[in-house]
């Protein structure tokens, strides 16, 4: 996969607010933020959807599951957040580098629109 965007962040190549990283991901604050907590957790080796997962990735995807819900506790909203993954253009991905969204800090809506 060429360089995305957020293989950039995570080579200090772009700035970004971190608030986490390990050797599997990294996680930091969205320049968008759509609730007063933000954050995108993203692996460090990337695929570009979570439709192209295969077997293999499922300690990696379990693993960002995981970061975001420690990621929204350490904010102080270990009880009350949400995690979305956008897939495909059609359902608002606009970043083709699999990325958790971590939203938390206001009353959430639902259905998402
Ligand atoms: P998605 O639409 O699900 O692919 O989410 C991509 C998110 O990435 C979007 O909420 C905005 C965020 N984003 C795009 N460019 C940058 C950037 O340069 N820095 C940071 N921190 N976030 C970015």
């Amino acid at each position: 996969m060429a360089d995305t965007l957020f293989v950039k962040i995570i080579n200090r190549e772009i700035p970004a607010d971190i608030v986490y990283e390990d050797d599997q991901c990294l996680a930091f604050r969205d320049i968008n933020p759509q609730a007063p907590v933000h954050v995108l957790v993203v692996p460090k080796t990337p695929i570009a959807k979570l439709s192209d997962a295969v077997d293999g990735d499922a300690p990696m995807l379990g693993h960002l599951l995981l970061v975001a819900g420690r990621v929204a506790s350490e904010l102080g909203y270990g009880q009350n957040f949400r995690l979305v993954v956008n897939n495909g253009a059609d359902a608002g991905q606009s970043v083709f580098h699999l990325h958790v969204h971590v939203l938390a800090g206001r009353r959430l809506g639902w259905p998402p629109g």
